[in-house]
C-alpha cells in the first residue's frame, strides 16, 4: 500500500517540493520528520482570522484554527506564511483547489521523494489533521498580524539594565573560550567553559532557539529564537545570565551585532521571517530603534513579493554596515548604520533564495548560498558591489563556510551541499591567484548528501564535513575529515556518535563542527530526540582522537555551537 502511494506521490511531487533540509532526508532512519526539519513558531490565529474561499471544501472553525497552527509550525518555513512558495511550492487556493482534497491528503500523509516530509505516515499528524489540512489549504491563508514598535516595546524587558551590570568580569573563566550551545527543543542555550568543559549556565531563550552571535568585544551573546525572541546574555556575570530580551516579530532566524571600529557592541540587528522585516536595536539594552520592512520586488522577474524573509546577516568589517540576505527577493542589502535615523541602504542583485553564508579569510568578501538557483553569490563589502555569481551543485549549504589555503589554488572558501556529496572549493584571492578567483577550483566527494556544515581553523590541517541528514546512519552519525595538504587523498570517517555511546538510542545525528579559541580542538553535537541522550564530543584536532564526551541531562537536543573568539572574529 505504502509503495503504491509513494509512486503516485512521485507523479505529483512537483506541487510540494519541500524543505531545503529534506532533499535526502525523507527516509532517514529513526528520524521524526518534524524534529529533523521545521520548527516554526506558533502564531495565534482566531476564528475572526478565517478567510474562506467561495466554493472551497467545508471546514469548521476549530479545524481551520488547528490547521493554521500546524501550518505555521510545520509548513510555513518552506512554503511561506502566505503560501506563495519559497523552497517549497506555492500552496495558494488557485493551485490547491485544482488538485482537490484526496490528492492533497496523499501528499501530506506520505510526502514526496523531492523532499516533502511524510507528516501522516511518520505519525506527526493524525489522519484527522491530514484531512483538515488538505481542506484548509484550499482556502485563503490567514494573515498573521503585523508586529511594529508598539508590540516590540511591550515585549522589551531589561532584566538588568546596562548601568546595573558588573563593571568587570565576575569569574575566572576565559570568555573567549566559552561556547554558546543551542539546545533547540528546550528553547535554551548552554554556556560552556571551553577549558574545563563545565556547563556554566543554562539560559532560557526563545522557542526552538536558532543561532548565537557574540558582541564584538566578546562580553555579550545574542541569541534568536524561532519565535523571534532575542535574548542578551552577559558573559561577565557569574554565572553568565540573561540581561535583556525582546521579540522582534513572530518568526525569525538571524541576529548580528555591529563590528566596525568605533561602533563595537553599540548596535544589534534582528532579521525576521514574519513579519518580513529587520530591526536595528541598541546593542547593550536591546531597545528597538528602527524597523524596516523587506517587502518588495524579486530580483529576476521583478514581481512584488509580500513575504521576503530575512536570512543570514553579517557585520561588515569595511564599513559601518550590516549585510543582510533577503531570501525571497534574492537581494542583498548593505545597511549603513552610521546614522540610524537616516539609514542608507545599498541593494545588490544576487539570486533566489538567499540562505546562509560567511566571509572569505580576508573578511572583505561575503560568500552566500542562493539555494533555489544553486549559486554562490559573492559580495565585495569594501566596494559595496556584487563580485560574482558562481554556479554550485544542488542546494549549497555552507553555514558560514570554511577558509583554507589550497596547496594548488591558494586561499579558497568551501561549502558542502544538501543534495549531493559535493564539497565545492571556490578561489577567493583575486590578487594572488587571479586565475582561480571566483571559480570552482575543486570539487571533492564527501560521505554523501545531507551535509549541513563544514569547518576548519587557520591553525589546522583538517577540513571537517558533516552529513547529519544523510539517510545512511553510518554517515549521519559520523564526521568526514580531509587533510588540507592532500585533499585528493579522500577522507577519514570518525564515528562520533559511537564515541559518545549514544549511536543506538535515536537518530544521534552529528552536526556542526566548531573549534575552540586556540584552534586545537573541534567540538561536535550529537543531536538526539528530546527524551534521548544527546552529547557534545570534543576531538583533538592534531591527532583526530577523542578528547572528551560532555554528557549531561540538561544538554537536550544540542545543534549549533558558537565559540566566542572564533565567532566574534569571524574565524572559520
Ligand atoms: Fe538553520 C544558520 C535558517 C533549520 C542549524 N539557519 C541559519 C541561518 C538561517 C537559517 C537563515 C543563517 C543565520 C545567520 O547567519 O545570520 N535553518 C533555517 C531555516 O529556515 C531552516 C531550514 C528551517 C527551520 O525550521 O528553521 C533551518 N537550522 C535548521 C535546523 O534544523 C538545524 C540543523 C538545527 C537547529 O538548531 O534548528 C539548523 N542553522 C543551524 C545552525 C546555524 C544555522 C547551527 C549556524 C551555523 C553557523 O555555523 O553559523
Amino acid at each position: 500500500m505504502k509503495r503504491i502511494l509513494r509512486s503516485s506521490v512521485v507523479a505529483v511531487g512537483l506541487l510540494f517540493a519541500g524543505s531545503i533540509y529534506a532533499a535526502e532526508a525523507v527516509d532517514h532512519p529513526d528520524t521524526e520528520g518534524a524534529e529533523l526539519r521545521y520548527k516554526g513558531a506558533p502564531v495565534p490565529i482566531s476564528a475572526a482570522d478565517m478567510r474562506l474561499t467561495a466554493g472551497g471544501p467545508q471546514i469548521s472553525e476549530e479545524e481551520y484554527a488547528r490547521s493554521s497552527q500546524l501550518y505555521f509550525e510545520r509548513c510555513a518555513g518552506c512554503h511561506g506564511v502566505l503560501r506563495k512558495g519559497a523552497t517549497g511550492k506555492p500552496l495558494t487556493p488557485d493551485v490547491t483547489s485544482e488538485r482537490g482534497t484526496e490528492y492533497l491528503k496523499v501528499l501530506i500523509a506520505f510526502g514526496t521523494p523531492a523532499g516533502m516530509p511524510n507528516w501522516g505516515s511518520s505519525g506527526d499528524m493524525t489522519d484527522a489533521e491530514v484531512d483538515a489540512m488538505a481542506r484548509f489549504l484550499q482556502h485563503e491563508p490567514p494573515m498573521p498580524p503585523e508586529f511594529g514598535m508598539k508590540e516590540m516595546l511591550e515585549t522589551w524587558n531589561q532584566i538588568v539594565p546596562p548601568e546595573d551590570r558588573p563593571t568587570k568580569k565576575q569569574h575566572k573563566y576565559d570568555t573567549d573560550n566559552m561556547f554558546s550551545v543551542t539546545l533547540r527543543d528546550s528553547g535554551q542555550v548552554a554556556i560552556i567553559d571551553g577549558d574545563s568543559k563545565k556547563i556554566l549556565s543554562i539560559v532560557d531563550t526563545g522557542y526552538a532557539v536558532h543561532i548565537s552571535r557574540p558582541s564584538n568585544s566578546g562580553r555579550y551573546v545574542y541569541t534568536i529564537g524561532r519565535d523571534a525572541k532575542i535574548v542578551l546574555i552577559d558573559l561577565w556575570m557569574n554565572p553568565p545570565a540573561k540581561v535583556a530580551e525582546i521579540k522582534i516579530g513572530m518568526e525569525a532566524r538571524s541576529v548580528e551585532t555591529s563590528k566596525f571600529p568605533g561602533y563595537e557592541d553599540q548596535l544589534a540587528i534582528g532579521g525576521a521571517y514574519w513579519p518580513p522585516q529587520y530591526v536595528i536595536m541598541d546593542g547593550p539594552s536591546l531597545e528597538p530603534r528602527k524597523i524596516v520592512s523587506t517587502r518588495g520586488m524579486t530580483v529576476d522577474t521583478q514581481e512584488y513579493h509580500p513575504e521576503p524573509r530575512v536570512a543570514a546577516i553579517v557585520a561588515s568589517h569595511e564599513h559601518p554596515e550590516f549585510i543582510v540576505n533577503i531570501k525571497e527577493t534574492g537581494k542583498i542589502l548593505l545597511i549603513n548604520y552610521s546614522n540610524v535615523d537616516a539609514l542608507s541602504v545599498t541593494t545588490l542583485e544576487a539570486a533566489r533564495f538567499l540562505h546562509d553564508g560567511g566571509w572569505d579569510s580576508t573578511h572583505r568578501y561575503f560568500l552566500t548560498a542562493a539555494n533555489k538557483s544553486n549559486k554562490i553569490a559573492v559580495v565585495d563589502s569594501k566596494e559595496r558591489k556584487m563580485e560574482a555569481l558562481i554556479d554550485a551543485t544542488e542546494i549549497p549549504h555552507p553555514g558560514r563556510g570554511a577558509n583554507l589555503k589550497d596547496p594548488t589554488y591558494g586561499p579558497v572558501w568551501i561549502t558542502s551541499a544538501l543534495g549531493n556529496a559535493n564539497i565545492t572549493a571556490i578561489g577567493t584571492d583575486p590578487k594572488g591567484h587571479p586565475d582561480s578567483a571566483w571559480k570552482v577550483v575543486r570539487t571533492l566527494k564527501g560521505m554523501g548528501g545531507g551535509s549541513l556544515f563544514v569547518k576548519t581553523h587557520p591553525k589546522s590541517k583538517n577540513l571537517w564535513v558533516d552529513a547529519p541528514l544523510n539517510p545512511d546512519k553510518g554517515f549521519s552519525q559520523s564526521i568526514a575529515v580531509f587533510d588540507i595538504n592532500n585533499l585528493d587523498a579522500g577522507f577519514e570517517v570518525l564515528p562520533i556518535a559511537k564515541w559518545a555511546g549514544v549511536e543506538s538510542e535515536g537518530p544521534a545525528r552529528v552536526v556542526q563542527p566548531e573549534y575552540n579559541a586556540d584552534g586545537d580542538e573541534v567540538w561536535f553535537s550529537v543531536w538526539n530526540g528530546i527524551d534521548q541522550t544527546s552529547a557534545l564530543v570534543v576531538v583533538d584536532d592534531k591527532t583526530r582522537k577523542l578528547k572528551k564526551v560532555i554528557k549531561d541531562k540538561r544538554l537536550k537536543t544540542p545543534t549549533g555551537k558558537f565559540n566566542v573568539k572564533n565567532t566574534r572574529h569571524d574565524v572559520y
